[in-house]
């Protein structure tokens, strides 16, 4: 039986539509689900909405519409966008769903149950932008000018009653959390941070609110709502079936990755290990802090006119292009830069030039010159040659990939490939062709098994060009695994079938920059 791999994202909130942060999320967490089907894992892969909080309430009411409403329009342009970008999710949580207010509830009475949970005033800062709490040795201004969030964002005083959970009950075994399992907390750096904030002291957290009504009822305290991330945070149970902790729940539960942005790392490695000890649940195995997404080095903002649709960048570029440049450029854990510039820079470079010319030249002069035939061949060194580097970087794309740096794997599949350029020019197969066609077709044939394995590597990155080239190589379905990678076998057995190659088609069409953007 395979293992199984349980990965999400954060659940956005529907507040307005996705944007490229969003964007990169869903690709990034579908990159890994891919890499790891690929692995041949058992893969349960979860996104969805966070629909509850004042951050929703006061959208809605700005629109003039309930938030339920805000939330039912808002959720579904989170769904297309992950048909658009093809992102293959398994399940779509949205927090108003019955069955998750019945989750939260129960999460709820079991931290009750272990005198976790008090009564008792709250006084202090909240930003309803961050949906969050802050002590006032965070913040800056005062004196005159507006307090804002270590986040720059808005904070105003509150004063109600709440219910508390201990999270200063929690310090040290947070603590030895983070010392005794450091891959907890990934990239290191975001690990430094958390465990300074810890080592701080931790105060009671504010886990009601009574001043409106939009969220999760606490169970037996029906004038109080949860406090949002108490619900949120539950979703990563809720889509496993929780409370029913039968097959389902007992198959996927912890969490292999829970996927978010740096900014919400605190709310992952704080306060939902303590839920999920309060409760006496096991803890995921690992939170990864991604960076953030700069429009030419800079935060996108309504103010600033500078809002990308992602929806836009993926139907000019190509779905595939925007996939492979957002794992390419940016180191993933750093923030990292985008613009027009910099996607058609990069695809045409790597994905057009090197490697789309790369299949379209073999598989044309294969198409053409063989009659599509594939036929056993004499290795000589210069083809093994090629062929352990190709594998060798078939496997340095796998060994990053675990490793999350997707940059640097697909850096080193860009090698194999320019070996492949590099031994094409050095063989000159349309030289051979009249002075020794036997070797010419040596030659083919040998990148012909050089492209395979290639395209299989790169296909969580690129999945419907990787796809139409497998096709087009009659790779058959399932054997578009790592196990297959280096595999003559698969080869030889094509040999034998006689099946020959169709007319190929470019995968990686070549892109332009409209003028005033170049
Ligand atoms: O934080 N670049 O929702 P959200 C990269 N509902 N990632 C970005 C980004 C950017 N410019 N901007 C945001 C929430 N993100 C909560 C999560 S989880 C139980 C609840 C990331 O819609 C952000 O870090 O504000 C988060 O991981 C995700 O997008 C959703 O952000």
């Amino acid at each position: 039986m395979a293992e199984p791999y349980y990965i999400t994202t954060a659940i956005s909130y529907p507040n307005g539509k996705p944007h490229i942060g969003h964007a990169y999320e869903a690709i990034a967490a579908d990159v890994i689900a891919r890499f790891k089907r690929l692995q041949g894992r058992d893969v349960r892969f979860q996104t969805g909405t966070d629909e509850h909080g004042l951050k929703m309430a006061q959208k809605a009411r700005d629109l003039g519409i309930e938030p339920k409403q805000l939330a039912d329009e808002m959720s579904q342009h989170f769904i297309d966008m992950c048909h658009a970008l093809n992102v293959r999710y398994d399940v779509f949580m949205r927090t108003t769903e019955p069955r998750h207010h019945e989750a939260s509830q129960e999460l709820w009475r079991r931290m009750e149950a272990s005198g976790d949970l008090y009564l008792d005033r709250y006084e202090g800062w909240y930003s309803v932008r961050d949906e969050a709490y802050y002590d006032e040795s965070e913040l800056t201004g005062g004196e005159g000018e507006e307090r804002l969030s270590p986040h720059g964002t808005p904070v105003e005083w509150t004063v109600e009653e709440s219910w508390f959970f201990r999270l200063s009950k929690y310090a040290d075994l947070l603590l030895a959390l983070y010392r005794d399992h450091p891959e907890f907390i990934q990239p290191d750096s975001r690990r430094n941070e958390v465990m300074r904030f810890v080592e701080g002291g931790l105060r009671d957290l504010s886990v009601s609110r009574t001043s409106f009504d939009w969220g999760v009822k606490v169970p037996g305290s029906d004038e109080h709502v949860m406090y949002v991330w108490v619900d949120a945070l539950t979703n990563y149970l809720t889509g496993l079936g929780f409370p029913d902790e039968s097959d389902e729940f007992s198959k996927w539960w912890p969490a292999d990755l829970h996927l978010i942005g740096k900014d919400i790392v605190r709310f992952h490695t704080v306060y939902w290990p303590a839920f999920l000890m309060s409760a006496g649940l096991a803890l995921p195995k690992q939170v990864f802090g991604h960076g953030f997404l700069l429009n030419r080095g800079q935060k996108e903002s309504k103010s600033l006119g500078n809002v990308t649709d992602p929806l836009d960048l993926a139907e000019r570029f190509g779905v595939d292009t925007l996939r492979y440049f957002l794992m390419r450029e940016v180191a993933f854990g750093q923030d990292g830069s985008y613009s027009p510039e910099a996607i058609v820079t990069r695809a045409n470079a790597e994905l057009a030039n090197s490697f789309g010319n790369l299949v379209q030249r073999v598989c044309s002069m294969i198409f053409k010159n063989l009659d599509g035939q594939l036929t056993a061949f004499t290795r000589t060194e210069a083809d093994e040659a090629l062929l352990a580097a190709v594998q060798s970087g078939c496997s340095q794309l796998a060994n990053e990939f675990e490793a999350l740096n997707f940059s640097a794997g697909i850096e080193a599949w860009m090698k194999a490939v320019f070996a492949c350029n590099a031994y094409i020019d050095e063989q000159a197969p349309w030289a051979l062709k009249k002075t020794d066609p036997e070797r010419m077709g040596a030659v083919l044939l040998c990148l012909f098994m050089a492209i395979r394995d290639l395209t299989i590597a790169i296909s969580p990155v690129v999945p419907a060009a990787a796809a139409k080239v497998l096709d087009q190589l009659g790779v058959p379905a399932g054997e578009r695994d790592l196990v297959a990678l280096g595999d003559a076998g698969w080869y030889e057995h094509r040999v034998a079938t006689g099946e020959p190659l169709g007319q190929p088609s470019p995968a990686f069409p070549r892109l332009e920059l409209p003028v005033e953007e170049g």
